[in-house]
């Protein structure tokens, strides 16, 4: 009865949706997941996959544009090469996640370094976690340090909650390696033995004795999946080598300086603890870049050019060696490629001699690159009209999300015309404020 009394004209009602419908369609040159890297975009749903919807007011970018979210992974390519052949994306202190509730009754005061969840992470392509273990009310912590102790307000979760995440991503994904990267502040004997075989994590354990010693090569990727040795930890602490059998980090790997001295343009130091990065001894290399307090929108800005050129400076200062690594604050955010279009090109580089990976042909010799068309990099110039917050959209998983569509909306119309008059302002609310 409702209905029938407020609804007297369809035709009219149907009209007006769909003037709505094609206005909202017609506001950006691509919609429905159509929109490339730098394309204008209103919301996560235009941009394609593996884009989100966001700016970089660092930079000058105020309006949005669609951002790359996700590398291409390598392994899919080009799965024969030895594993110190690739290059990663890790993200620095990966547990340190902004929203992450603090604990009961305590107001945690410390600095984030991430967005989004472990989980998340990993189906958005990052393949090395940093992670800051302690011991903490007798169980082993994620948190950040004061002198090697945690504090209530700087603790964050128990480690295995994120070491089953991890787990569950090994198991989803067969053919997929994470690296995990201690720094190991936990003196409880076996613990991290105990705490890894607790999450589940010890049937991908890649064994130490497997190791490559003297810089030699790794196993190959392919050989690594065959195995199930998919996880590589290492641990800051040189003890656990010979008591639990658990990778020192500075013998396996040379490393540059982080923090703010590891941000300066034209020099890549390495890290104390590190052998010299042109040292042949070590077969993989960890670049840091982040500055010592990480600042949220300013991130955009780091993942730009000055790591492009930072991976050049430490390319050289390596001896002509990419890294194997990127680790880095705010993985996501950058001006449109950022660290995912940097990896690419490393990857590209390093596997098949291409500019970037796109460019690699499987099964292809060395250097046969196939003629990829550059996406267009020229500023986005038709700006929809809408009140876009101007943060920075997640895909919250590797595939797309999806959106009410006017087609389907109009086709459901004749049948339900009377409620969608109410979804609409929903609908024409949805789509600009996301
Ligand atoms: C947090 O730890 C401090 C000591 O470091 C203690 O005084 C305080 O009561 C703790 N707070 C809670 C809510 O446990
Ligand atoms: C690649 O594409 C460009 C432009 O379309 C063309 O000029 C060039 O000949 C192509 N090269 C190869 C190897 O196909
Ligand atoms: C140890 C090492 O290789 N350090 C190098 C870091 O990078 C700078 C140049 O960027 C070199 O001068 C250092 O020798």
């Amino acid at each position: 009865m409702f209905y029938r009394s407020k609804c007297r004209e369809p035709v009219t009602v149907y009209l007006l949706f769909q003037l709505i419908c094609s206005l909202l369609t017609s506001s950006t040159a691509c919609s429905n997941g159509n929109c490339q890297v730098l394309e204008a975009c209103s919301a996560a749903t235009d941009c394609g996959p593996g884009l989100y919807c966001g700016n970089c007011p660092a930079l000058g970018l105020n309006q949005p544009l669609c951002i790359r979210g996700q590398p291409t992974l390598p392994t899919s390519t080009v799965n024969g090469l030895p594993f110190n052949k690739y290059s990663w994306i890790v993200t620095h202190n990966s547990f340190s996640i902004v929203d992450a509730p603090p604990l009961p009754g305590v107001q945690r005061l410390t600095f984030y370094n991430q967005e989004d969840t472990v989980t998340n992470q990993l189906r958005n392509g990052v393949r090395g976690l940093m992670l800051d273990m302690y011991d903490y009310q007798d169980d082993i912590w994620l948190c950040h340090s004061f002198r090697g102790q945690c504090f209530n307000f700087t603790a964050f979760q128990p480690a295995l909650n994120t070491l089953k995440e991890v787990e569950a991503f090994l198991t989803e994904n067969p053919t997929e390696i994470v690296t995990i990267i201690i720094e190991d502040y936990v003196h409880t004997p076996k613990g991290l033995t105990n705490l890894f075989t607790s999450a589940g994590l010890d049937k991908y354990w890649f064994p130490l004795s497997k190791m490559p010693k003297k810089g030699d090569d790794w196993p190959t990727v392919m050989e690594m999946v065959q195995a199930n040795h998919r996880l590589l930890v290492f641990t800051s602490d040189a003890s656990k080598e010979a008591e639990e059998a658990i990778a020192y980090q500075w013998k396996h790997m040379v490393e540059n300086e982080s923090g703010d001295p590891g941000v300066q343009k034209g020099s890549c130091p390495h890290r104390k603890e590190s052998k010299a990065l042109n040292s042949k001894s070590s077969s993989l290399f960890l670049m840091n870049y982040f500055p010592t307090y990480p600042v949220e929108t300013d991130s955009c800005k780091e993942h730009s050019a000055p790591l492009a050129e930072m991976v050049n400076t430490c390319y050289k200062a390596a001896g002509n060696v990419l890294p194997n690594f990127i680790a880095v604050n705010f993985y996501m955010r950058s001006d449109g490629g950022g660290v995912f279009d940097i990896v690419d090109k490393m990857n590209g580089h390093s596997l098949c001699g291409c500019a970037t990976l796109t460019a690699c042909q499987v099964g292809a010799p060395f250097g046969s690159c196939k003629n990829i068309s550059t996406p267009s990099t020229s500023p986005a110039t038709n700006i929809p009209a809408g009140s876009f917050t101007g943060s920075v959209q997640f895909s919250k998983s590797a595939s797309p999300i999806n959106s009410p569509n006017c087609l389907i909306i109009l086709l459901l119309l004749p049948a339900y015309y009377c409620l969608l008059t109410t979804i609409m302002t929903k609908y024409y609310h949805i789509s600009y404020a996301s």
